[in-house]
């Protein structure tokens, strides 16, 4: 099978991790252990994004030195991956010399194609999003002109090199039509359409009024713009630009996976900038929606910025985990509340699959004395339909909610069938079909916690210890290799607690 490569944005650390970080983390994990499941090998790349303007001013309003203020903010988010079992190959940070290096690289491969000028940038930027704006692009204000995002833009005027963007209009459409799969979902790529037939002009690509950045080749007193050394993080990752082995193997990747703010620079400059370097281009670059709180945009002036790791800790790893990709539908955006993590986690996890586990399981422990029931009676299974296959091409679109929804369909019907079959109930009555029950149950719940793993790995992994499944028998092809009777399992515990509103809810 084909290698996988996956990439996150990568954030800027000017200031701690929030849940829509958090979001996109877990999104991508979940892809990455589902590939790894299905036997690709994968290489999944997340880390922060340190330089820009935006680093320097936030370092300044805090007083302290930039590569402090990054060194101790990239440490959070790398601690917030941790702490959410973000199971990441690499965590890059932009401030690695090989990263500048691999940056100078692709500067040099687009100044080779005569694709770089030096010239004077008038006009505007947002620092806060690190961009600059046409001027038929804002929109008006309280205190004055704002980006279409709506943050603050200010007039800037510099020697800046320029790249030739607007040489790459035609050959961007034509890559996007001839690739329906190169940017999702579909309203972003008919978004990106209309922005570049609206007409692409050369892009600033250096700044000389500070000097936090990747330093321009043979340009004294030139960064370069945070956006370019941003974006070839992706091939630092990739063993670019020395290691032919590695690019061979992991380039193009697979899919960037980033928020629906920043489509543009990876759907517009990104593919400029390959097709400009002779590299090819990423094969699916999906933005996500927005995480917002009870339907609110997250702000510090609302005082609805919650720590993702105080959510986990509140509500489990795996409960946020599970909610945050079951209860929003993948691309568009989605809201979370306490009262929404806690009824979802109860009713699928507590009451759905772990009340499913817990009561074959005790019933195995204590009249079959911990030991695993043979079928002998033919007695009939649960008929779970194919649900790897469906699952399998949901993935293929990235419809991670409805996966899920198609491996509950599973859970809901395994439950139907023990409800009906009681085999509690059967003990007295005919237990060699009790027997069977249980066993068919316990291969259900197997085969659902293996189907889940990609999404709450460390309860899978504790209902796959309780059927004294190996680690080696863990990903989908394990599907086909039903439980052996006769094995001894181990004492039954509870692996999705049930969840109480905290008396402060998040
Ligand atoms: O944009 N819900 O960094 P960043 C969901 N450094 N996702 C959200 C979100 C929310 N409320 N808020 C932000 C940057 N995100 C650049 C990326 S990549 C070469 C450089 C997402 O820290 C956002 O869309 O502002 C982006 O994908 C990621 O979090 C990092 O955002």
């Amino acid at each position: 099978m084909d290698p996988y490569y996956i990439t996150t944005a990568i954030s800027y650390p000017n200031g701690r991790p929030h849940i829509g970080h958090a979001y996109e983390a877990i999104a991508a994990d979940a892809i990455a252990r589902f590939q790894r499941q299905a036997g690709r090998d994968v290489r999944f790349q997340t880390g922060t994004d340190e330089h820009g303007l935006k680093m320097v001013q936030a370092a300044r309003d805090k007083g302290v030195p930039v590569a402090d203020l990054a060194a101790e903010m990239s440490g959070y988010f790398r601690a917030m991956d941790d702490a959410l079992n973000i199971s990441y190959d690499r965590f890059i940070r932009t401030t690695e010399p090989e990263h500048h290096k691999a940056s100078q690289a692709i500067w040099q491969a687009m100044a080779a194609n005569d694709d770089l000028y030096l010239s004077r940038y008038e006009g505007w930027y947002s620092v806060r999003d690190e961009a600059f704006y046409e001027e038929k692009e804002l929109v008006d204000g309280d205190g004055g002109k704002l980006s279409p995002q709506g943050t603050p833009v200010e007039w800037t005027a510099e020697e800046s090199w320029f790249f030739r963007l607007s040489k790459y209009q035609q050959p961007l459409l034509d890559h996007i039509a001839a690739n329906p799969d190169f940017i999702r979902p579909e309203s972003r790529r008919n978004e990106v359409t209309k922005f570049i037939e609206g007409g692409l002009m050369d892009l600033s690509v250096s700044r000389t009024s500070f000097d936090w950045g990747v330093k321009v080749p043979g340009s004294d007193g030139h960064v370069m713009y945070v956006w370019v050394d941003a974006l070839t993080n992706y091939l630092t990752g990739a063993g670019y630009p020395d290691n032919a082995d590695e690019q061979a193997k992991w380039w193009p990747a697979d899919l960037h996976l980033i928020g629906k703010d920043i489509v543009r620079f990876h759907a517009v400059y990104w593919p400029a900038f390959l097709l400009s370097a002779k590299l090819a281009l990423p094969k699916t670059v999906f933005g996500h929606g927005f995480l917002l709180h009870r339907g609110e945009k997250m702000s510090k002036s609302i005082g609805n910025v919650v720590d993702p790791i105080a959510l986990a800790e509140t509500f489990g790893v795996d409960a946020l985990r599970y909610f945050l990709l079951r209860e929003v539908s993948f691309g568009q955006d989605g809201s979370y509340s306490a009262e929404a993590i806690v009824t979802r986690a109860n009713a699928d996890l507590a009451n759905g699959l772990g009340n499913l586990a817990q009561r074959c399981l005790s019933i195995i422990a204590k009249n079959c004395g911990g030991v695993l029931p043979a079928d002998t009676v033919d007695t009939p299974a649960p008929e779970l339909g194919d649900i790897l296959g469906n699952v399998t091409s949901l993935m293929a679109d990235l419809k991670l909610n409805e996966a899920l929804e198609a491996i509950w369909e599973g859970v809901r019907i395994a439950n139907g069938y023990f409800a009906e079959m009681a085999p509690w109930a059967l003990r007295k009555t005919d237990p060699a079909r009790a027997d069977g029950v249980l066993y068919h149950t316990a291969e259900v719940v197997r085969q659902l916690a293996i189907l889940v793993r990609w999404v709450v790995p460390a309860s899978a992994d504790k209902l796959l210890d309780l059927l004294a499944q190996t680690p080696d028998a863990r990903d989908f092809a394990a599907l086909a290799m039903p439980l052996q009777a006769g094995i001894t399992l181990p004492a039954p515990q509870g692996v999705f607690p049930r969840l109480d509103l905290p008396a402060e809810p998040a």
